[in-house]
């Protein structure tokens, strides 16, 4: 018997606990989850609306496990899609031990207004530590006009702490990552260490292809238009046969989608296979066929067979 081997070891304390990610449309906080995880599970686009289900990435160090909820971006519901977007922000709120709100720096003007009486509702309604990014710091030496509003901010008690930073520059995502743990209640972990989300690869590859949609189309038609992933096989051996049904709104809209001699469409399976090929790092065959279903987006029939 070697020496030693009847010296027991306390267990370690380990952290564990659910934080959800809210704030306005294109604040950062997909770009901010991207940032903690070092790997793009969220997608990102210039335009706003981008994330319209919560998205799980799971970070996990030497002592504990963040489990993070990227959310859509707080908006007034029109369609029955959007009030399914806000109903995720409720039930990741709801499920939460730490609050992130992000903030971007690039458009506060005026406090009050930046944080409207829905907004500070949805940040009250969370009983627990609120932590408050103040994102997009690099955009600042454009603007000197927000000094007001850091000084206004910093006097208020809601936020257990303040913290600038920019997703985008990965610049002070540390200080982010220590505020968190400080947080965290004590308990095992609830997922395997290596274990970076618990959503399916379908999810990510019909993301995958909504962000090219975002990317490539302009004005209302990536808002009107879902990707819905009907076939994900092995068809040859270590060859993936993916096959996606593009939902639009309108004939018009399908019209432009397809583009002069399917040109467009074909721009779009090609970056999106791009994209489904470095996520999934295997080679893929992608399929895309563009189906119009009018009024999808307030269809309780359509929406839940699209996830929702
Ligand atoms: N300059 C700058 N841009 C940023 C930063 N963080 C995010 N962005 C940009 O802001 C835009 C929106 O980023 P997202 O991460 O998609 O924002 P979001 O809050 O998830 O947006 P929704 O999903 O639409 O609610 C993208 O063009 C990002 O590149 C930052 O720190 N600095
Ligand atoms: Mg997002």
């Amino acid at each position: 018997m070697n020496e030693g081997d009847n010296i027991s070891h306390p267990p370690v304390a380990t952290r564990c606990g659910f934080i959800a990610i809210i704030g306005r449309p294109n604040a950062g906080k997909s770009t901010l989850l991207n940032a903690i995880m070092q790997i793009k599970l969220s997608i990102v686009t210039k335009k706003p609306q981008t994330t319209r289900k919560n998205v799980l990435g799971i970070y996990t160090d030497s002592d504990s496990q963040f489990i993070f909820l990227d959310t859509p971006g707080l908006i007034n519901a029109r369609y029955e899609m959007q009030k399914k977007m806000m109903e995720y922000v409720s039930t990741s709120l709801a499920d939460a031990d730490v609050l992130i709100v992000v903030a971007d720096l690039e458009k506060i003007t005026d406090i009050n207004e930046y944080f409207s009486d829905d907004f500070r509702e949805t940040i009250k309604s969370f009983d627990g530590p609120k932590i408050l990014l103040l994102n997009k710091i690099d955009t600042l030496r454009q603007r000197k006009d927000v000094l007001p509003f850091l000084s206004e901010i910093s006097q208020t008690s809601v936020f257990s702490d303040i913290i600038p930073c920019s997703a985008l520059n990965q610049d002070n995502i540390e200080s982010v990552i220590e505020s968190v743990k400080d947080y965290l209640p004590k308990g095992p972990f609830l997922y395997d260490p290596e274990q970076i989300s618990t959503q399916s690869e379908r999810f990510f590859v019909s993301e995958k292809i909504r962000e090219q949609i975002f990317k490539q189309f302009q004005k209302e038609l990536p808002y009107s238009t879902e990707a819905h992933i009907t076939e994900f096989s092995e068809r040859e051996t270590g060859k993936w046969y993916i096959s996606a049904d593009i939902i639009v709104e309108s004939k018009s809209q399908k019209i432009i989608l397809i583009g002069k001699d399917g040109r467009a469409i074909k721009r779009l399976g090609q970056s999106a296979r791009q994209e489904i090929e470095n996520h999934l790092q295997m080679p893929v065959y992608l399929e895309l066929f563009v189906k119009v279903r009018s009024g999808w987006r307030d269809s309780d029939i359509y929406l839940k067979s699209y996830g929702y």
